[in-house]
């Protein structure tokens, strides 16, 4: 996977994206390539769990030019999520004009300012109970989750990059069947019952 620029796991946020939610310190990843190298997520000694859900603070900074050349003269830019490899998320978007993007705006937190690194117009998203992050089938103990751009309009560097913030995985643990000690519990509240009626 073709690698250049930087992916720093606490560069300093400016104060344009504090304004909107961010703390002082952002995953910030300014690659490039197609696909541009990722910021690489890896979770272990997870509990037993049968799905798992991602949330976090998107920055898209600077100039992403959507999906067509209808919003910004170097389109595709997509932002992707893997888990274990497999794709969850992969949307355009676009901070010349919202209606040129695939992904929903339902969840967005800024568009249309400078909200710091280079003049260019910058938004950010709440990615917190989007539908596609939620309950994503997943079993294993450990857990490698990958955020990055691609797309042939993909530029990176100070032209085009993305920060995270606030990112937080977690599991699901209910839905995991336990025959065994659901059945012993059954049991033990039938021998219970039949005990408490005999006096009477
Ligand atoms: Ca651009
Ligand atoms: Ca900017
Ligand atoms: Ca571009």
């Amino acid at each position: 996977m073709p690698f250049t620029g930087s992916s720093s796991l606490n560069h300093a946020t400016p104060a344009g994206y504090q304004g909107v939610g961010f703390q002082s310190g952002m995953i910030y990843n300014d690659a490039s390539g197609d696909p541009a190298g990722p910021v690489n997520v890896t979770a272990g000694s997870l509990p037993a769990h049968s799905s798992l859900n991602i949330s976090f603070l998107l920055a898209v900074i600077d100039s992403w030019d959507g999906d067509t050349g209808r919003g910004g003269a170097n389109p595709p830019d997509i932002f992707n999520i893997t888990v274990d490899g497999v794709s969850v998320f992969a949307r355009t978007f676009d901070n010349f004009d919202s209606t040129d993007q695939t992904a929903s705006t339902a969840n967005l937190l800024s568009f249309g300012s400078d909200l710091g690194f280079s003049s260019w117009k910058d938004s950010a998203y709440d990615f917190t109970g989007v539908n596609a992050l939620l309950n994503i089938p997943h079993t294993a103990n450990s857990v490698n989750i990958r955020f990055f751009a691609s797309g042939a309009g993909w530029q990176g560097g100070g032209d085009e990059s993305f920060g995270l913030d606030k990112l937080l995985i977690s599991v699901n643990t209910s839905d995991v069947p336990e025959p065994g000690s659901i059945a012993l519990l059954g049991l033990g509240l039938a021998s219970l019952a039949l005990r408490r009626r005999r006096p009477r």
